[in-house]
């Protein structure tokens, strides 16, 4: 028999046995076809749609397409000032409430566009003093965002207040109450609805440039200042022939604020009569956008200013410019819907860049000559923690997905150091854990077994030794066992079961069995054998011992 060296007991049971091993997956993203908001909410993004009321009360393919693509709504101009107030407290809300009401029907976010505006407010606040016009602005906030505090869950609160250079607009709001009307505005509708994402919007900013930084700075100032501000929109009216904004770093740096993104206005015309190259670019920048919207967690989503060529803003603006949206003047898809939708269904999966958090206390317990189990606290992650790197004296030893593990095949009377730290399926790990630091055990004992054998049954001519129970008394983990013991002269084995005996003399060995080897520390198991005797003798077999 050989008795396993330790450099081979340790390679045997080298092995790691991780507890609690369910993995969590991140979600797959949504596939093929189904509507565009099925495959938005799969991101736990928006896809949004500027609702016009003419359409909406009077088209049935206007309110289809509406009420099954999309899961957010903007007025187009039903809550701004000239129609909420159109003179000096007479609010008129029916066009509004028609939005509203056709949104909740159809379980769409409402977005609130927009309270202060240079544009589309009546002469009336216009002429006002600074007191006054003050004092119109806050009444005006107070009622509308009141009126609509539990059912619109955003505002533009101040709209289009730069400049190309960056400079502020010279608005009648900033010639007549100079900078401090953007702050106010914000203050007034925090405390007209505590709840609702508060956003400053504007046109050219979708890329890194003199106004958006212009943005970028009021947005710092005002934070600083205390002044609730959630969330920038980036208007994203973009035309083939100007090229495609800087947009996803732009996202980036915004969020990198802590302020959510939206981009609120998309649509993307094309000089007319449109060829197939600038078709091809509107295809591309549509899906550009919705991927970079993708790409960042805290861009909340995409809004599509109209859906149709039928209703667009564009050819009375821009002359011999259109076909800007997504569904021709007849209600049918264009390829720029098609760019849409596959780059909200089958676009790639958000870039998670974000680490799992650093695991809770490591601890460790039952160490012995050879293993030591190791138990921390769960990390969290923004997409789903995948798993726990043990680190031994510094490097990784294995990887387990739950939070405890026992380490084996270590070396006895040594001394290590453990830590853990978390990782996701994007790769990003935590910061390690606490260190322990452990001894494990002297390996003296380790290898100590026992025999006890009793006589289950005997007669003149023979006997059953039934159990000879064999124990592992030491420390670590057996891989084989031996039993020997003298049998009386004249005795012969007839049969053994659970063991293979060998008999040289008077001696018999007893080895394991391929399956019964492995005890752990105080693991026992058994084995039997018969033995024929000469007539006359009562002699049994003594001098049982064990080695691992
Ligand atoms: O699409 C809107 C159009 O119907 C109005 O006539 C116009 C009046 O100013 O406003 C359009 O919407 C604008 C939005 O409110 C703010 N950003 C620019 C949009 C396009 O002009």
């Amino acid at each position: 028999m050989s008795v396993p060296t330790r450099r081979s007991a340790v390679l045997s049971v080298l092995t790691l046995i991780g507890t609690l091993a369910v993995p969590i997956m991140a979600a797959e993203p949504a596939f093929a076809s189904g509507p565009l908001r099925t495959h938005a909410a799969a991101r736990g993004k928006f896809i949004g749609y500027a609702a016009a009321n003419g359409p909406l009360s009077s088209e049935a393919a206007y309110r289809n397409i509406a009420a099954t693509e999309f899961n957010q709504v903007t007025a187009e101009n039903a809550m701004k000032w000239d129609a909420t107030e159109p003179s000096d407290n007479n609010y008129t809300f029916s066009n509004a409430d028609a939005i509203v009401s056709f949104a909740q029907a159809n379980n769409q976010a409402i977005h609130g566009h927009t309270l202060v505006w240079h544009s589309q407010t009546p002469s009336w606040v216009q002429g006002l003093g600074a007191s006054a016009m003050r004092t119109a602005m806050q009444d005006h906030i107070s009622r509308v965002v009141g009126r609509y505090a539990n059912s619109v869950a955003t505002w533009d609160v101040v709209n289009e207040v730069f400049n190309e250079d960056g400079t502020f607009r010279s608005s009648f709001w900033y010639n007549t109450l100079g900078q401090s009307f953007i702050a106010d505005a914000f203050r007034y509708a925090r405390a007209a609805d505590a709840d609702a994402k508060l956003c400053i919007n504007d046109y050219n900013v979708e890329g890194i440039n003199a106004k958006s930084t212009a943005m970028y700075n009021l947005v710092v100032s005002l934070r600083n200042q205390g002044v609730p501000i959630d969330c920038v929109g980036f208007q994203a009216h973009l035309a083939v022939q100007y090229g495609f904004p800087n947009l996803q770093a732009n996202i980036e740096r915004f969020a990198a604020l802590g302020v959510d993104v939206r981009i609120t206005e998309l649509d993307v015309r094309i000089p007319l009569p449109a060829d197939s190259n600038e078709i091809t670019a509107q295809n591309t920048y549509y899906r550009n956008v919705i991927t970079a919207c993708n790409n960042v967690a805290r861009c909340t989503g995409v809004t599509i200013w109209g859906f149709t060529d039928k209703h667009s803003w564009v050819p009375g603006t821009f002359p011999n410019e259109g076909q800007a949206l997504i569904y021709d003047a007849n209600y049918g898809v264009k390829p720029a819907y098609t760019a849409v939708h596959d780059a909200l269904a089958g676009g790639p999966p958000p870039v998670d860049t974000t680490p799992p958090t650093t695991p809770g206390t490591l601890t460790a317990s039952g160490v012995t000559s050879s293993s030591v189990t190791l138990s921390w606290g769960a990390s969290t992650d923004n997409v789903a923690v995948t798993g726990y790197d043990i680190l031994q004296n510094g490097a990784v030893r294995t990887t387990v997905s739950g939070t405890s593990a026992t380490v084996s095949g270590l070396s006895s009377s040594t001394a290590y150091q453990f830590a853990v730290r978390a990782r996701d399926a994007a790769g990003n790990t935590s910061a390690n854990s606490n260190t322990v630091s452990i001894t494990t055990l002297p390996g003296g004992g380790g290898g100590g077994c026992s025999a006890v054998a009793t006589v289950q049954t005997q007669w003149s001519g023979g006997y059953v030794i039934q159990p000879v129970t064999v124990t592992n008394t030491g420390t670590s983990q057996t891989t084989s066992w031996t039993v020997t013991f003298t049998l009386p002269s004249g005795h012969a084995i007839v049969g053994s079961w659970n063991a293979a005996l060998t008999v040289s003399g008077q001696t018999v060995t007893a080895r394991n069995m391929p399956y019964n080897g492995t005890l752990g520390p105080n693991a026992s198991t058994t084995f039997g054998f018969q033995v024929s005797r000469p007539t006359g003798s009562t002699s049994v077999p003594s001098g049982y011992t064990c080695a691992v």
